[in-house]
């Protein structure tokens, strides 16, 4: 057994997102969301209550607290701010947040704050198309703002945006997210996408002109990405055919919104296959854009690898094809290898998948402010109380995501910290309840919080700043 060692300031901590724990949907002034509409139509369940978090939230620091957690990521309700997405705050919502935040540093927690994890006001989406609407642009702005003016004093660390390539792609192009538009030649998607990078560019320069300065936090913007390893192949063209694939799916997962952010335009690569769906930026959002993030968020969960969707006839050797991008830009297909273990979303646990993604955004990127993973995890079927407070197979999941990081680190990737996904079980978006991603059990029925192995597996690598790796 190894001790692999993190530096002394790395940061550890658990994320959660609004409307996955919050409920309360109609309390404290809060306006509808798009999931709110959007689950009550297509989805098993909704949030309306949740994990109950907005009345149980002392509860839940404390629990933190003695968990030994130093920090805690978390997503501010757009419609408890601005119950139709604009105008002046809404005095109840902003308490909310202050009394959380103040909660969170009483207790010795660090919080970092998500701007948007997917709950649009519900009257965005009615009067403006959501993200299709350039009007969503300067409202966010005007939101962000609202949150900065309110809790910048405390916050230190702002995340513009969760996962936009979800909000783009499952929003407005499979129909699978709010607010369950769809697009068959994507063009929807690709314009939802230029309308969160230029909100995202706004935000973050109304943060640096009026905010940065005396706040002196940071901002960014967190981005998803599985790794795309090249399937191999000893036909030298057809595996040079496979690596273009791989590196085609990785761009149109991070590269879409990172390129612009890093090196101020879309890859060329997608400006080539998507044509015209594609919008252009001007010159002067190009400069807005670029550096607009002073580190690089990275949810990661997963790993695929990829072949040359020309190739077709090697499918058969790995079974059932995910997938195969979307739109067909990417002409790429994700294959899962049969080997390979899965996680109850059917996610293949690869770990030295996020070894090699770390080490592309290092490369690609450079990113001044570093990496922070602020999402890794994994969901188990944990039917009763006593199956969930064993979760051997979440624990080897995380402590082999954790060293493959180490390993990513070693190699040059400046990762500065990493927050494991969740800290709580949690509304699982169109799966409702029936994935459980949580550190700490809940039990729905009671609302009653139970750590996990898991959560004492993290308080031990907070504690000894360490994970152990079986050579
Ligand atoms: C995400 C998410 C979470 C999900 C998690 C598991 O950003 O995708 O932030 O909301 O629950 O990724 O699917």
């Amino acid at each position: 057994v190894t001790t692999l060692k993190f530096p002394a300031d790395f940061v550890w901590g658990t994320a959660t997102a609004s409307y996955q724990i919050e409920g309360a949907w109609d309390e404290g002034g809060r306006g509808l969301s798009i999931w709110d509409t959007f689950s009550r139509a297509s989805c098993p369940d909704t949030g309306d209550v949740a994990c109950d978090h907005f009345h149980r939230y002392q509860e839940d620091v404390k629990l933190m607290q003695s968990l030994g957690l130093k920090n805690y990521r978390f997503s501010i309700s757009w419609p408890r701010i601005q119950p139709t997405g604009r105008g002046p705050a809404n005095a109840e919502g902003v308490a909310f947040y202050h009394a959380l935040i103040d909660c969170l540093l009483a207790h010795g927690i660090t919080p970092l704050v998500t701007l948007y994890h997917w709950d649009l006001p519900q009257a965005l989406e009615t009067e403006h198309g959501g993200w299709l609407g350039r009007e969503v642009v300067p409202a966010f702005e005007e939101y962000a703002r609202l949150c900065f003016a309110a809790f910048g004093d405390r916050v230190k660390t702002w995340l513009t945006f969760n996962e936009p390539w979800c909000t783009c792609v499952l929003g407005y192009g499979t129909g699978e997210h709010a607010p369950g538009a769809t697009s068959a030649d994507g063009a929807k998607v690709y314009l939802s996408g230029h309308h969160c990078l230029l909100a995202h560019a706004a935000a973050v320069d109304v943060y640096r002109r009026e905010f940065q300065p005396a706040q002196r936090g940071a901002i960014g913007i967190t981005l998803n990405a599985n790794w795309n390893e090249p399937l191999a192949h000893s036909d030298v063209a057809i595996a040079a055919n496979h690596r273009d694939a791989a590196e085609r799916m990785t761009l149109w997962a991070l590269g879409w919104f990172a390129d612009p952010i890093w090196k101020g335009d879309y890859p060329e690569e997608m400006r080539a296959r998507c044509g015209p769906r594609l919008p252009s930026f001007t010159e002067e959002e190009k400069v807005l854009l670029k550096g607009s993030s002073d580190f690089l968020g990275l949810n990661h969960y997963s790993s695929d690898f990829v072949q040359d969707s020309g190739d077709g006839d090697f499918i058969s050797h790995w079974g059932k094809p995910s997938k195969g991008g979307y739109f067909g830009d990417q002409h790429g297909t994700a294959l899962t290898h049969p080997a390979w273990a899965r996680t109850d979303m059917g996610w293949s646990v690869v770990p030295w998948g996020f070894e090699k993604l770390l080490l592309w955004c290092q490369r690609r990127y450079s990113p001044a402010g570093g990496i922070y993973v602020t999402e890794n995890g994994c969901a188990v079927a944990e039917p009763t109380k006593e199956a969930a407070i064993k979760d051997d197979f979440r624990v080897a999941f995380l402590n082999g995501y954790v060293a493959a990081m180490h390993q990513a680190m070693e190699q040059g990737a400046d990762v500065r910290g990493y927050f494991a996904w969740s800290f709580l079980d949690n509304f699982e978006w169109s799966l409702g309840y029936s994935k459980r991603f949580g550190i700490v059990r809940v039990d729905y029925d009671t609302q009653e919080r139970t750590p996990k192995a898991s959560a004492r597996w993290l308080s031990s690598v907070v504690a000894s700043n360490a994970v152990q790796l079986a050579r």
